[in-house]
């Protein structure tokens, strides 16, 4: 594995590229073109650059979060051939600047979804939380305003303004779109892109829904062990592969973690590993990464990872908020970084176990 770090870029982002070359052991970025709106073509000249300014700090571009996916996609309007055909010319220009791993989402309307982007904890530390009864007491287009107050300013992925100001038309796209029918455009889109994947080894890495079930009535598909296998049947490629995101796959405790990544051998692309504290199966908070302040053995996820000969870039995910840090929320500097150590922790020993034949 390669543990690398997300980064939002200069222009956005609070923790410099300085800042991650000094994490111990995290070699690359995985970044994004954060003002491009889903749908538009990424300028391989913009692409470069990203890449040249990682570089210059030492540090390898691993991979793409997020090359979004314009919604007429996930509806399968007319429009999507277009859209598709964008989407073909940008991994184009990612391929030709030697980008092999691209993450996405297929969920309609929304990222992920929290409730609360700063719930104190005992230890002072603030962290994103989610209760099903803060959403069903919400009306969608309001759930913006009640979140992003926390923000630190920040923009939050999935939860742009110019989107969300147009979240009313964005549900009445989703009206007639059930479960099978985000299913089939999900695959025709894959289908479309395979191609090009395979011309320039790109590993399409789908992220999972975050929480693993419907929100607001809109369908949701990526959730569980039982799907996702199936989307890996139905478009049998390699390059056809998974996010494998333990806090959001996690949401659901029906979800035996371990045991998901040794079904998808060969098909984990990226890991975003974290650990969550559950209070109730519908009210959860993200933890520390370590084990014992949250509800999942990270030994047991990281040891499934190992065995399964995951190759591929992982990173800590969302952090805390500690030590009076201002940022992002889930995407400060300080507890990410101390994720990063934990994960390198665990794989050093796992490691060093296995060629012992311990
Ligand atoms: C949240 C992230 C997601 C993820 C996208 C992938 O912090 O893990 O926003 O990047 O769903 O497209």
């Amino acid at each position: 594995m390669e543990m690398t770090f997300r980064w939002y870029g200069s222009q956005f982002d609070t923790v410099t590229l300085q800042q991650i070359r000094q994490i111990p052991g995290v070699t690359g970025v995985i970044s994004t073109l954060y003002d491009t709106a889903p749908g538009e073509v990424w300028p391989q000249e913009r692409i470069h650059a990203l890449k040249a300014e990682i570089e210059a700090a030492g540090l390898r571009l691993s991979g793409i979060e997020s090359v979004n996916v314009h919604d007429a996609i996930k509806v399968g309007s007319p429009e999507r051939e277009q859209y598709i055909a964008n989407y073909i010319e940008t991994l184009e220009n990612l391929g030709k600047e030697d980008i092999h791993l691209v993450c996405y989402n297929f969920m309609p309307v929304f990222d992920w979804t929290r409730t609360e982007l700063a719930r104190k904890r005992p230890d002072g530390s603030t962290v994103l939380a989610y209760t099903q009864k803060a959403v069903d007491a919400i009306q969608p287009e309001k759930m913006f305003e009640s979140i992003a107050g926390d923000a630190n300013g920040a923009i939050l992925p999935g939860w742009e303004p110019e989107r969300m100001a147009h979240v009313k038309e964005l549900f009445e796209m989703y009206r007639d779109i059930d479960n099978e029918k985000l299913f089939d455009n999900l695959c025709y889109f894959l289908r479309a892109i395979m191609p090009v994947c395979g011309q320039y080894d790109i590993k399409m890495a789908i992220h999972p829904d975050d929480p693993a079930w419907s929100v607001f009535g809109l369908p949701r598909i990526i959730i569980s062990k039982e799907n996702i296998l199936r989307l890996m049947r139905a478009v049998d490629d390699v390059h056809n592969g998974v996010t494998f995101c333990s806090g959001s796959y996690g949401t659901n405790l029906e979800n035996n973690l371990p045991e998901m990544i040794r079904a998808l051998k060969g098909r984990i692309h990226f890991a975003h590993v974290r650990n969550l504290k559950f209070n109730a199966p519908d009210d959860f908070e993200e933890s520390a990464h370590l084990s014992s302040d949250g509800t999942f053995d990270m030994y047991e996820i990281m040891l499934a990872l190992y065995e399964t000969g995951f190759s591929g870039p992982i990173r800590p995910d969302h952090g805390r908020m500690i030590w009076g840090e201002k940022a992002m929320p889930g995407y400060g500097l300080y507890d990410r970084a101390l994720g990063a150590a934990y994960l390198n922790g665990l794989w050093e020993a796992i490691d060093k176990a296995k060629k012992r034949g311990i």
